[in-house]
């Protein structure tokens, strides 16, 4: 799963991509300091059922940390977006277009209101503006890439019982499945003559699809700098649909820079951290700085909740954890709960079943939840955290 870093320029994209991920991407005071993408693991975390069902697990495609797991995931840190970038202002296009396959994006708004529009430092910038801007460029990137098939979709449309299907074409690339499109058609009750759409249809189709295809997170970012709480204020007053996730991306990679140093021992999303080793003047000050006014302030740097926040509540996802051994809750090599799985939410046992491998869904016989020892069908619905035994015929 992808989950694509977004917003204008400066607002701290590449501070909280490499702080998520560790991976070293440049972080710089000027626009257009990005312009490829980086890429790197990042994860989500969620209580590990190992816990609950008391064994030790032995994770194989995940890790676990102090009874949490960490499922990766890839995290997608593109260049600056600006005004127009849907007309390919700033190389906007090319990488708007970085962001074909995401599932979800995080809006990295700078909250503290000192970066305008253009990416430069400023005062008393109303961050609501960031807001409305990065989903019209969206919507207008979206209508961009309909219109250049328009011809094609109109043609193929008027001679279908389902114009859906004219749209999909064009729309597979950004994730969307044919029933997605259907859905969003729908939905919309828009004609079922494209060829007969005005531009503002198109853009109001762009925009559903840009709901479902590309749904949205906001890190209010720079949450250390003066002003910034007030604005999250009036952000959550304005928006009351939206999640705002308050952020410090730059405590972030301090501490986990610390961390990595053995300075001090921080797990992420954590409200705390503990001082292990000798810290000088600087770097006490620094320290303290964080646990006051961030994590106490608001719980957390922010970071690793925005991630979580995207899986959970964003895309609705689950977490689950096939086994081959209802009872030893192991693989075939004997590895406890060792895979751990994102799936939507209403996920079935045989939607499992092929996530683990391509061929088990065709081999699916039934499945076994391992809580209750219940036996499931190929239909039922999963739930968050369920441990589940797939039956697999030769
Ligand atoms: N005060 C403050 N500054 C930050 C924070 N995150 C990033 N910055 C600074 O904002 C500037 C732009 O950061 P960068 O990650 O390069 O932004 P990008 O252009 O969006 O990728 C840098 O000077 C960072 O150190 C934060 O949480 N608080
Ligand atoms: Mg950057």
């Amino acid at each position: 799963m992808q989950i694509g870093v977004v917003g204008k320029t400066n607002t701290g994209k590449s501070t909280f991509f490499s702080a998520a991920t560790m991976v070293a991407a440049e972080i710089g005071n000027r626009p257009f300091v990005t312009i490829k993408p980086n890429q790197g693991t990042a994860y989500v975390t969620a209580p590990c059922v190992h816990v609950q069902m008391g064994k030790q697990c032995m994770p194989q495609n995940s890790r676990c940390e102090a009874g949490v797991r960490l499922i990766p995931i890839t995290l997608l840190d593109v260049a600056g977006l600006i005004e127009g970038a849907w007309q390919g202002k700033g190389l906007g296009n090319m990488f708007l277009n970085d962001l074909m396959q995401a599932s979800a994006l995080v809006h990295v708004l700078d909250c503290s209101g000192t970066t305008d529009a253009e990416g430069n430092p400023a005062k008393g910038y109303d961050p609501a503006k960031d807001v409305l801007f990065l989903e019209k460029e969206i919507d207008y990137w979206i209508r961009g890439i309909l219109q250049k098939n328009w011809a094609k979709i109109s043609k193929t449309a008027a001679a279908s019982e389902k114009p859906w299907e004219a749209l999909a074409q064009p729309l597979s690339g950004l994730g969307m499945s044919e029933a997605d499109v259907k859905s969003v058609f729908e939905k919309g009750s828009f004609s079922g003559k494209p060829s007969q759409w005005s531009e503002e249809e198109q853009l109001d189709f762009a925009e559903m699809v840009r709901g479902q295809s590309k749904p949205m997170l906001i890190a209010c970012n720079k949450m250390d700098l003066p002003g910034a709480k007030e604005n999250l204020g009036r952000l959550q007053k304005q928006f009351p649909e939206k999640i705002f996730v308050p952020c410090c991306a730059e405590a972030e990679l301090t501490l986990r820079k610390a961390a990595k140093a053995g300075l001090i021992e921080y797990t992420p999303g954590a409200k705390e951290f503990k001082v292990l080793g000798n810290l000088d003047e600087r770097q006490r000050h620094a320290l303290e700085f964080i646990q006051t006014h961030v994590l106490d302030a608001f719980g957390s740097t922010g970071v690793q909740q925005a991630i979580n926040r995207t899986a959970f509540e964003l895309l609705k996802l689950i977490l689950v954890y096939p086994v081959e051994d209802q009872h030893k809750l192991v693989d075939s090599k004997g590895n406890v709960l060792p895979s751990a799985y994102l799936l939507r939410q209403g996920a079935t046992a045989l939607d499992l079943a092929a996530k683990v491998h391509s061929s088990f869904a065709e081999r699916f016989v039934a499945a076994i939840d391992c809580k209750t020892g219940q036996k499931i069908g190929k239909e039922h619905a999963l739930r968050d955290n369920d441990v589940v035994k797939i039956q697999l015929h030769n």
